[in-house]
């Protein structure tokens, strides 16, 4: 896993003088974009992780999870792959947070080297939604490499009809059956993307595994335990922001983070009975922030009711996101 520039002691004598190992003209190493596009719940997020080998964007059963650009950094010998994690494309955005959310996805679509779609093989049909993103990718003259996901849901025998169907489209230069679950598939697709890799020099650091400030991944994490918890539109109408984050003298960190709700009932269904949604909402965050980086962490959870975060320009930069004017 070591990352292998070219010595000068490799190079014929009379190239040496003036090469250092930081000379474009000497790396040997290969990096690349990849984006991850595909329709809500498809299992992008995902297989980010599994192919990183870490969680760094977060998951759950419900769409719309994925709200902003995560990137999951694989480095392996002298390959170094940044997969950028979009949120799910769907087909007409009522909200201003779907609006911005969508222009984040395809903007992300048109500037990765690559492009992997990523979709979900369990139902039988292609969704409204899935034929939206090929019929917009066809239009623009994309190729993409596609991922069929989920395959430990589905019968073999149905895997192949949809496969030659999506082939049909011409649009994809190669297509992989996965799951992002099982991890079944995975290192073919991980194979062929590092095969696909231009030489370059590693973007990031070997021990790198995103490029998100702690305080957006730890307000994604505190989100995550939030969507699993709640449900119908609630999930849809918070936002998590870190206001906070201090490193004491005993190495623990402190993180003070709130929860924007659009409504006074909302925030009573967050809150819970005696405080008891969120005192678990916070512990599960707490253990898992923890876990991520490895010291104790004090976790403090506030809830404030602001109608209108949804056209607050400064909430959707906090995001990583656009409000449209
Ligand atoms: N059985 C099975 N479930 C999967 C697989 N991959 C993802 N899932 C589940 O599918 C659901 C959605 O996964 P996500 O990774 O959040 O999907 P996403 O495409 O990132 O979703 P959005 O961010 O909302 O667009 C979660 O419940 C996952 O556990 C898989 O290979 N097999
Ligand atoms: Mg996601």
């Amino acid at each position: 896993m070591t990352k292998e520039l070219t010595t000068s002691s490799d190079l014929p004598s009379d190239e040496t003088s003036d090469l250092t190992a930081d000379d474009p003209q000497v790396v040997n190493t290969n990096c690349g974009f990849v984006t991850v596009l595909g329709a809500p719940n498809a299992g992008k997020s995902s297989l980010v992780n599994a192919l990183v080998g870490t969680k760094v964007s977060i998951v759950s059963p419900k769409v719309q999870t994925t709200r902003t650009r995560v990137t999951g950094i694989l480095a392996v010998d002298q390959d170094q792959i940044v997969f950028v994690d979009t949120p799910g494309i769907f087909r007409s955005a009522k909200r201003p947070l779907e609006q911005s959310m969508l222009d984040r996805a395809w903007q992300e679509a048109n500037d990765g080297d690559r492009l992997l779609l990523v979709i979900d093989a369990a139902p039988s049909r292609l969704s409204d939604d899935v034929e939206h993103i090929i019929e917009r990718l066809g239009q623009e003259g994309r190729k993409a490499t596609l991922v069929l996901n989920k395959v430990d849901l589905v019968s073999p025998d149905k895997l192949l009809p949809l496969a030659e169907r999506l082939d049909a489209t011409g649009l994809f230069e190669k297509i992989f059956m996965v799951s992002a679950k099982t991890g079944s598939g995975l290192a073919e697709l991980e194979a062929h993307l590092r095969a696909g890799l231009a030489p370059s020099p590693w973007l990031f650091p070997e021990e790198e595994v995103t490029d998100m400030p702690n305080r957006l991944l730890a307000a994604e994490i505190t989100r995550e335990k939030l969507f699993l918890r709640l449900h119908q539109e609630l999930p849809y109408n918070l936002t998590v922001e870190t206001e906070n984050w201090q490193m004491a003298k005993d190495g623990s960190i402190r993180v003070e983070q709130v929860i924007y709700v659009t409504r006074d009932n909302h925030k009573a269904i967050v809150l819970g009975k005696g405080g008891s949604a969120i005192k678990q909402v916070g512990a599960s965050a707490r253990h898992e922030l923890q876990e991520l980086f490895a010291r104790r962490v004090h976790l403090f959870l506030f809830v404030k009711v602001r109608e209108n975060w949804m056209n607050d320009p400064e909430r959707y930069r906090q995001m990583g996101l656009t409000l449209r004017s």
